[in-house]
């Protein structure tokens, strides 16, 4: 089962390590000077599910049959019945793990390798998406150095966009470079085989990158239709690949933004923002937040928008005029916005959903007894045995039906599973 993974990326001084640590709860290097991440940093993100985990439904029936008390008010796990092997699950609320990278060394000149290069090449690379985090207060510049004073609303859009811009350039250059070496020879070997030929060409180029068919192809019919370039494609200059570079990247490495550094970001920004697809986060508040809950300080679920102290007695005023200040942040900016941004990349813009393999379709447990141990994160519309593939490859291989845990149904190998579902796989072993 390979986890799905979100590259962060952007200019130094963003906030980059400060959202991994936040998302992750991993101890990194936050520094407030550019460059102080070196190496990448790669953690596990935990991610709510939209929908109850279905240990919620099993607990309804075996109270329901008078096999279960109900929870009692006591209870740390709030009801919840699952036994992740991965994640957690407290209020039948059901967290998935994705990785994250946090990748260091967007500089001017990154696609030629400059500061971390290759490394920061290969970060990207190996990510399904990118989240981008760009500084809504407008006080860096593009190297991340500080500009000192906090700008206007018009500076700090401004400054945004250009932040935006600057990492499409990179990877633009990055893709088109690779194009551009031994394109002309390349392009004219596979001439007789016409624009089928073409689009082969691009792909083995571009596998490194996450380049298939499917998606070289719309996008060279996209690159047709806008750029309608002249002449043959082995005299296409490196402008023309620098465009088809564009197009190509918009289909290999979607991204989504964070606008970070909201609380001290110049007001009326945020209205703005909902302009753009950009989700507005306060990565350092999400961070202390989840290091207070850490410490058992305070009660604090990611994503809402409250918390409470839990020994209001133990803490010292500094304490209580941080976590004050904090609270009235959140309140009125309906939380950090780290998991709405992490629920959004994941089921809206990837579009997944949470799938529960059982082994067992009448108790939904694993073959050692553990109730709904896995919770699988795959793209919406999957299919019964492409699911079985996810969870081993021998269960594709012998598959021979499903058995959808909540309406006892059997189902076939094209079987389209939604969120929530539970699936009995059986194969031939
Ligand atoms: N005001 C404010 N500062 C932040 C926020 N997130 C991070 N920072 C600060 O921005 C500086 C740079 O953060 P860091 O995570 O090291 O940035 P990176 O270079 O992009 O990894 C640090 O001083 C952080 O404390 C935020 O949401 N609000
Ligand atoms: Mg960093």
């Amino acid at each position: 089962m390979t986890t799905l993974r979100i590259g962060l990326v952007g200019k130094p001084n963003v906030g980059k390590s400060t959202f991994f640590s936040a998302a992750t709860l991993a101890q990194v290097d936050i520094a407030n000077y550019p460059f102080c991440t070196i190496d990448p940093n790669i953690g596990v993100a935990f991610v709510e599910a939209r929908l109850a985990c279905p240990c919620k439904e099993l607990r309804a029936k075996l109270e329901h049959e008078g096999r279960l008390e109900p929870t009692s008010p006591d209870d740390p796990r709030q009801g919840s019945l699952c036994q992740p092997r991965t994640g957690s699950c407290v209020a039948h609320r059901r967290f998935v793990p994705v990785a994250m990278v946090d990748v260091a060394g967007l500089v001017p000149g990154a696609s030629e390798g400059r500061g971390r290069g290759n490394a920061f090449l290969s970060d990207l690379a190996n990510s399904d998406v990118l989240i981008q985090v760009v500084d809504a207060a407008g006080t860096t510049d593009l190297e991340g150095q500080f500009l000192g004073n906090a700008s206007s609303k018009e500076d700090a859009l401004a400054s945004m966009k250009d932040e935006i811009a600057f990492l499409e350039d990179e990877l633009d250059a990055w893709i088109a470079g690779i194009l551009h070496d031994g394109w002309v020879r390349g392009v004219r070997r596979v001439q007789a085989e016409g624009e089928k030929g073409l689009v082969s060409f691009i792909q083995e180029r571009l596998s490194g990158l996450g380049a298939t068919h499917q998606l070289v192809q719309q996008s060279m019919l996209q690159f047709n239709q806008e750029q309608q370039p002249e002449g043959q494609p082995w005299d296409w200059d490196i402008n023309i690949l620098n465009t088809l570079a564009s197009t190509l990247r918009r289909g290999l490495f979607p991204v989504a933004y964070a606008a970070n550094k909201w609380d001290i970001a110049p007001s009326g920004v945020i209205d703005e923002l909902s302009l753009y697809s950009i989700e507005p986060c306060m990565a350092d508040v999400e961070l202390a937040l989840r290091r207070a809950a850490n410490a058992d300080i305070i009660s604090y679920h990611p994503g809402e928008s409250t918390f409470s102290i839990n020994d209001a007695a133990k803490l010292n005023e500094a304490q209580t005029k941080a976590l004050t200040h904090m609270l009235e942040r959140i309140k009125s900016a309906n939380g950090t916005g780290v998991a709405r941004l992490l629920d959004r990349v994941l089921f809206d813009m990837l579009e997944r959903i949470v799938v529960y393999p059982v082994q067992d379709e009448t108790h939904w447990v694993d073959g050692e007894g553990k109730v709904l141990p896995d919770a699988f994160v795959v793209a919406s519309g999957i299919q019964a045995k492409a699911l079985a593939y996810h969870v081993h490859s021998d269960l594709g291989d012998g598959f021979i039906r499903g058995v959808d845990g909540k309406t006892r149904r059997v189902v076939g190998a094209d079987h389209e599973l939604a969120d929530g579902d539970v699936l009995k796989i059986h194969a031939k072993s």
